[in-house]
Protein backbone atom coordinates (compact mmCIF):
# COMPACT_ATOMS: atom_id res chain seq x y z
CA UNK A 1 0.00 0.00 0.00
CA UNK A 2 1.32 3.65 -0.87
CA UNK A 3 1.59 6.33 2.14
CA UNK A 4 2.34 9.64 0.44
CA UNK A 5 4.50 11.44 2.55
CA UNK A 6 6.48 15.09 2.33
CA UNK A 7 9.47 15.84 4.22
CA UNK A 8 11.68 18.95 4.10
CA UNK A 9 15.30 18.39 2.78
CA UNK A 10 17.91 20.70 3.05
CA UNK A 11 20.73 20.48 0.46
CA UNK A 12 23.91 22.45 3.34
CA UNK A 13 26.33 25.13 2.76
CA UNK A 14 29.23 22.80 2.21
CA UNK A 15 27.36 20.55 -0.81
CA UNK A 16 26.02 24.00 -2.50
CA UNK A 17 30.00 25.56 -2.29
CA UNK A 18 30.86 22.40 -3.80
CA UNK A 19 28.25 22.33 -6.71
CA UNK A 20 26.75 19.13 -5.86
CA UNK A 21 23.23 20.61 -6.31
CA UNK A 22 22.17 18.71 -9.47
CA UNK A 23 23.57 14.88 -8.20
CA UNK A 24 21.87 15.43 -5.08
CA UNK A 25 18.28 15.89 -6.52
CA UNK A 26 19.28 13.58 -9.13
CA UNK A 27 19.51 10.81 -6.26
CA UNK A 28 16.31 11.81 -4.78
CA UNK A 29 14.35 11.65 -8.25
CA UNK A 30 16.07 8.03 -9.15
CA UNK A 31 14.47 6.48 -5.49
CA UNK A 32 11.30 7.93 -6.33
CA UNK A 33 11.04 11.19 -4.54
CA UNK A 34 9.47 14.43 -6.44
CA UNK A 35 10.95 17.82 -5.86
CA UNK A 36 7.71 19.67 -5.53
CA UNK A 37 9.24 22.90 -4.25
CA UNK A 38 12.94 24.03 -4.60
CA UNK A 39 14.32 27.45 -3.59
CA UNK A 40 18.30 28.79 -3.06
CA UNK A 41 18.46 30.64 -0.38
CA UNK A 42 21.12 32.34 2.49
CA UNK A 43 19.49 31.90 5.65
CA UNK A 44 20.44 34.06 8.75
CA UNK A 45 22.07 33.14 12.02
CA UNK A 46 19.19 33.95 14.01
CA UNK A 47 17.06 31.96 11.01
CA UNK A 48 18.68 29.23 11.72
CA UNK A 49 18.81 29.04 15.63
CA UNK A 50 14.93 29.13 14.98
CA UNK A 51 14.92 26.35 13.15
CA UNK A 52 17.49 24.01 14.96
CA UNK A 53 15.58 25.19 18.29
CA UNK A 54 15.68 21.24 19.45
CA UNK A 55 19.13 21.35 19.30
CA UNK A 56 19.48 24.38 21.74
CA UNK A 57 21.38 21.97 25.06
CA UNK A 58 23.64 20.59 22.36
CA UNK A 59 27.36 21.68 22.55
CA UNK A 60 27.41 22.30 19.01
CA UNK A 61 24.76 24.40 18.86
CA UNK A 62 26.18 27.60 17.84
CA UNK A 63 28.91 25.88 15.85
CA UNK A 64 25.52 24.00 13.84
CA UNK A 65 23.66 27.56 13.31
CA UNK A 66 27.22 29.48 12.37
CA UNK A 67 27.09 26.80 10.00
CA UNK A 68 24.10 26.77 8.41
CA UNK A 69 23.82 30.12 8.10
CA UNK A 70 27.36 30.45 6.67
CA UNK A 71 25.98 30.24 3.08
CA UNK A 72 23.56 29.86 0.21
CA UNK A 73 21.70 26.56 1.05
CA UNK A 74 18.69 24.48 -1.37
CA UNK A 75 15.42 23.63 0.46
CA UNK A 76 13.18 21.22 -0.91
CA UNK A 77 9.88 19.40 -0.12
CA UNK A 78 10.60 15.93 -0.91
CA UNK A 79 6.91 13.64 -1.51
CA UNK A 80 6.91 10.29 -2.45
CA UNK A 81 6.07 6.49 -0.56
CA UNK A 82 7.06 6.88 3.09
CA UNK A 83 9.27 9.88 2.23
CA UNK A 84 10.38 10.77 6.03
CA UNK A 85 12.15 7.47 6.10
CA UNK A 86 13.06 6.93 2.24
CA UNK A 87 14.54 10.41 2.20
CA UNK A 88 16.81 9.06 6.25
CA UNK A 89 17.57 6.22 4.26
CA UNK A 90 18.73 8.12 1.12
CA UNK A 91 20.91 10.74 3.31
CA UNK A 92 22.83 7.69 5.94
CA UNK A 93 23.63 8.26 9.55
CA UNK A 94 24.46 12.14 10.73
CA UNK A 95 28.48 11.54 10.80
CA UNK A 96 29.78 10.50 7.28
CA UNK A 97 31.73 7.72 8.52
CA UNK A 98 28.77 5.56 9.51
CA UNK A 99 26.65 6.29 6.80
CA UNK A 100 26.36 3.11 4.48
CA UNK A 101 27.90 2.96 0.87
CA UNK A 102 25.73 4.92 -1.90
CA UNK A 103 23.96 7.24 0.66
CA UNK A 104 24.66 10.90 0.28
CA UNK A 105 26.34 11.80 3.66
CA UNK A 106 28.41 8.66 2.91
CA UNK A 107 29.65 9.61 -1.19
CA UNK A 108 29.14 13.47 -0.32
CA UNK A 109 29.82 14.36 3.63
CA UNK A 110 32.96 15.66 4.92
CA UNK A 111 32.33 15.38 8.26
CA UNK A 112 29.93 15.38 11.54
CA UNK A 113 28.72 18.84 10.41
CA UNK A 114 29.58 19.30 7.13
CA UNK A 115 27.27 16.54 6.42
CA UNK A 116 26.17 17.80 3.14
CA UNK A 117 22.32 17.00 4.11
CA UNK A 118 19.21 17.87 6.32
CA UNK A 119 15.74 15.70 6.38
CA UNK A 120 13.25 15.92 8.30
CA UNK A 121 13.02 13.13 11.43
CA UNK A 122 9.17 12.58 11.77
CA UNK A 123 6.31 13.65 9.81
CA UNK A 124 5.35 15.78 12.38
CA UNK A 125 8.89 17.26 12.57
CA UNK A 126 8.37 17.51 8.50
CA UNK A 127 5.45 19.46 8.83
CA UNK A 128 6.88 22.06 11.24
CA UNK A 129 10.18 22.72 8.99
CA UNK A 130 8.48 22.47 5.49
CA UNK A 131 6.25 25.01 7.36
CA UNK A 132 8.99 27.26 8.07
CA UNK A 133 10.41 27.57 4.92
CA UNK A 134 7.68 27.49 2.52
CA UNK A 135 4.62 29.70 4.54
CA UNK A 136 2.62 31.59 2.38
P1 LIG B 1 20.60 14.56 11.56
O1 LIG B 1 20.99 15.74 10.69
O2 LIG B 1 21.15 13.27 11.04
O3 LIG B 1 19.12 14.51 11.84
P2 LIG B 1 20.87 15.54 14.29
O4 LIG B 1 21.24 14.71 15.45
O5 LIG B 1 19.46 16.02 14.17
O6 LIG B 1 21.33 14.76 12.97
O7 LIG B 1 21.85 16.80 14.31
C1 LIG B 1 21.60 17.92 13.48
C2 LIG B 1 22.90 18.33 12.84
O8 LIG B 1 23.80 18.76 13.86
C3 LIG B 1 23.66 17.20 12.12
O9 LIG B 1 23.24 17.01 10.79
C4 LIG B 1 25.07 17.68 12.19
O10 LIG B 1 25.33 18.63 11.15
C5 LIG B 1 25.12 18.39 13.52
N1 LIG B 1 25.66 17.51 14.57
C6 LIG B 1 25.06 16.46 15.13
N2 LIG B 1 25.84 15.88 16.06
C7 LIG B 1 26.97 16.61 16.08
C8 LIG B 1 28.18 16.50 16.83
O11 LIG B 1 28.36 15.63 17.69
N3 LIG B 1 29.13 17.45 16.55
C9 LIG B 1 28.96 18.43 15.61
N4 LIG B 1 27.83 18.54 14.89
C10 LIG B 1 26.86 17.65 15.11
MG1 LIG C 1 17.89 15.81 12.88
Amino acid sequence: MSNIEQTLSIIKPDAVERNLIEEIKSIFIKKNLKIKENKKIHITKEEAAEFYKVHQTKPFYDDLCAYLSSGPIVVMILEGNNAVLSNREIMGATDPKQAKDNTIRKLYGISIDKNSVHGSDSIENAKKEINFFFKN
